[in-house]
């Protein structure tokens, strides 16, 4: 009986060593089942256990029901079970955001998809998410803080940088004799548009801008009556404002309505980036004829894919790793030039729309 036991135990050792070299093997990232059956490259493969909360920064805007929606298509065609939608119901309560990430934790789910409503303040959950072995990545708006911070990954719909220049460069062409423009962005803290509108400031600083002057940033907060508002009151306050830019669905769509109310459409225009649907009406009838986007459906479906990918251990998370995510294709992973110690894909493209895109786009 006690030779028996020592066998047993010998054996139970033995495959625990083997068990940590595998671990070894594979990064030690988050992996579970799949561990090391993904070859670089590789397409990530469905049917393994995967629960996961998928987190817009907050529920009532459109844009994230459209990532949603992507993530969903995603969960069946990979025959797992679909994320959890839980957000809060304005973008303004960061408090809100963060406890659905330390629920995440207590509820020891495989993955967590988040767009950051705020800045550092969700490190701390995001640490205990990673900590319960969930898999955190962040899509639309990454954590400051990156790999330290807990997260594996940061899916950018498109390069930070570019959406600096794309907006300087719609700014210049709706004023190309120059003048005063304001930004109507969202949270003050939206770790996204804050990093837009910094590498925006940093193309205006180039000689063919220098006519455009910058004369200030307000905060609408991705609240429609809250944008509304503040596009009237720069209005107001700058008689000469010639464009309104707004990095944010919400602000772009409420200072378009305002402009148009006030009867403003042509003297002020607005620009920055818009859901097609919501902006049609807007291109067509000059309040504003040009702004840009990507596809938030298809922003969420790889965001999923990636997740479960990297929660079943099929992707790595590792820099200069290449994986295949169904109909979206192949992406490298590579270290965030945005910010320190982080990773992310990038997934674009920008689609800039104007009256001769806009009825078939939208
Ligand atoms: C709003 C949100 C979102 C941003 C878009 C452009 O819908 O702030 O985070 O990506 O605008």
């Amino acid at each position: 009986m006690r030779k028996r036991r020592a066998v047993l135990a010998l054996v139970l050792g033995l495959a625990l060593v083997l068990a940590a070299c595998g671990d070894d093997e594979d990064g030690g990232n988050g992996g579970n089942a799949a561990a090391g059956d993904n070859q670089q490259g590789g397409a990530i493969e469905g049917g393994q256990e995967f629960r996961s909360v998928f987190i817009p920064k907050s529920t009532d805007n459109p844009v994230f029901t459209e990532a949603n929606d992507g993530a969903e298509e995603a969960a069946e065609e990979l025959g797992t079970e679909a994320a959890s939608y839980e957000g809060p119901s304005s973008a303004e309560d960061l408090e809100a955001q963060i406890q659905i990430v330390t629920n995440a934790a207590t509820q020891s789910l495989d993955g967590v998809m988040i767009s950051n409503a705020g800045s550092e303040g969700i490190e701390p959950a995001v640490r205990q998410a990673a900590d319960a072995e969930a898999t955190v990545v962040s899509w639309d708006s990454p954590i400051p803080g990156g790999t330290e911070a807990g997260e594996s990954l940061f899916v950018a719909q498109v390069d930070f940088d570019e959406t600096g220049q794309v907006m300087a460069d719609m700014a210049l062409e709706l004023m190309p004799d120059g003048g005063e423009f304001a930004i109507l962005s969202a949270t003050p803290d939206a770790a996204n548009q804050n990093a837009w509108i910094a590498s925006m400031e940093e193309v205006l600083q180039g000689d063919q801008y220098q006519d455009l002057e910058l004369v200030e940033t307000v905060y609408g907060n991705d609240d429609p009556n809250d944008s509304y508002n503040k596009a009237l009151a720069l209005i107001d306050q700058y008689p000469d404002l010639k464009l309104i830019m707004a990095p944010t669905t919400v602000g772009i769509a409420a200072a378009a309505q305002a402009m148009q109310d006030e009867d403003l459409c042509g003297d002020v225009l607005v620009s920055g980036l818009g859901l097609p649907a919501e902006m049609k009406e807007f291109t067509l009838n000059g309040c504003a004829p040009k702004f840009a986007l990507w596809s938030f459906k298809d922003l969420g479906y790889l965001a999923y894919y990636v997740t479960y990918g990297i929660a079943t251990g099929q992707v790595e998370a590792v820099e200069g790793e290449e994986f295949e995510a169904g109909r979206m294709g192949s992406y490298t992973i590579e270290s965030d030039p945005t910010r320190d110690n982080a990773l992310r894909i990038v997934m674009g493209p920008f689609t800039e729309y104007d009256e001769s895109n806009i009825e078939e786009e939208s």
